[in-house]
């Protein structure tokens, strides 16, 4: 049923009960879907006119449908306190403490993910919203002492793998909707509030890409579709022994040229940004290019990227 469903790959620690919800979910929908249109289809032909001219105005007179019916609605209950309870109040409402969490804030807009890290001293600088401006979109007040080391990137969230990760969401603007659909993770963004969202990453961006490689069939003239800007999963040689694409670059189309005139008629890659924000909630004109870049890191692959985040900001 999961692949029925094309579920997208689950890369968080909270994802496996999300999903065993939405199975046995479905697979109650499509019992119930083909009971009554078996049911319909039967009453149709049982009753039709030439086999019933006069109608019954007393109807069904065993109590089965209503024992069906309470059946149905006791299962319904069962799926609602035995499984979608629990996992509201122990999974998603279980927010770890902070000090066992990396903490990042983000804030939205028309049509941006700002996001906001601490930096070394692990505590927020003050935001204004008097100091909003394009080069500071967050409005941070960098004569604070401690927002003099705090890190601001727009449409970019580096996260470590295996950390839980609790994120305060606010918004500038409109209600926006913060989903990380391979985190299984969604959170309406107000407003005028701040809303916590918290899961843990189980898998790095290059465990992603390791997961979501494919094979793709090139030919002349025939460049398969999301190919081109993926990265490559394995090197490619030519006849000469000289390499053509590298493990980990970009597919560019002048390279498939340079493959297919080799004679090489599959590539291995996957796309090089295999996570995103998406924004969930039709928030203006701008809404579909609203989305952010998710990157999974190793710890020390996490700790280099603040430490060079940070040697901007003394500049
Ligand atoms: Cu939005």
């Amino acid at each position: 049923m999961k692949e029925f469903l094309g579920l997208p790959l689950d890369a968080s620690a909270h994802g496996t009960q999300i999903d065993q919800i939405i199975v046995i979910t479905h697979w109650l929908m499509l019992l119930l879907f083909v009971g009554w249109g078996v049911f319909f289809i039967y009453t149709l032909v049982r009753f039709r006119k030439s086999r019933q001219q006069q109608a019954d105005h007393v109807g069904v007179r065993s109590h089965a449908s209503s024992y069906l019916e309470v059946a149905i609605a006791v299962f319904e209950g069962a799926l609602l306190v035995g499984f979608a309870i629990p996992v509201w109040s122990n999974v998603v409402s279980a927010f770890p403490s902070e000090q066992d969490a990396l903490v990042v804030h983000v804030v939205a807009e028309q049509f941006a993910w700002n996001v906001h890290y601490p930096g070394v001293d692990g505590v927020f600088g003050k935001r204004d919203i008097n100091l909003i401006s394009e080069d500071n979109p967050l409005g941070l007040d960098r004569s604070d002492p401690v927002a003099e080391d705090d890190i601001a990137t727009i449409n970019q969230l580096n996260l470590p793998v295996n950390k839980n990760i609790l994120i305060y969401l606010t918004s500038k603007d409109v209600i926006h909707s913060f989903g990380i659909p391979l985190l299984r993770v969604k959170q309406d963004v107000i407003p005028g509030q701040t809303i916590r969202v918290w899961f843990r990453p189980t898998m790095t961006n290059d465990q992603i890409r390791e997961s979501m490689a494919k094979r793709y069939t090139i030919s002349r003239g025939q460049i398969p579709e999301g190919l081109v800007l993926s990265v490559a999963m394995d090197g490619y040689q030519a006849s000469d022994g000289s390499l053509i694409l590298e493990k980990g670059d970009y597919v560019t189309e002048d390279v498939i040229e340079q493959l297919i005139a080799e004679g090489i008629s599959e590539v291995n890659a996957a796309p090089d940004t295999p996570m995103e924000i998406a924004c969930a909630q039709l928030c203006g004109l701008g809404h579909y290019r609203m989305r952010g870049t998710v990157t999974i890191q190793t710890a020390e692959e996490f700790e280099e990227w603040l430490a060079e985040d940070a040697e901007y900001l003394e500049w």
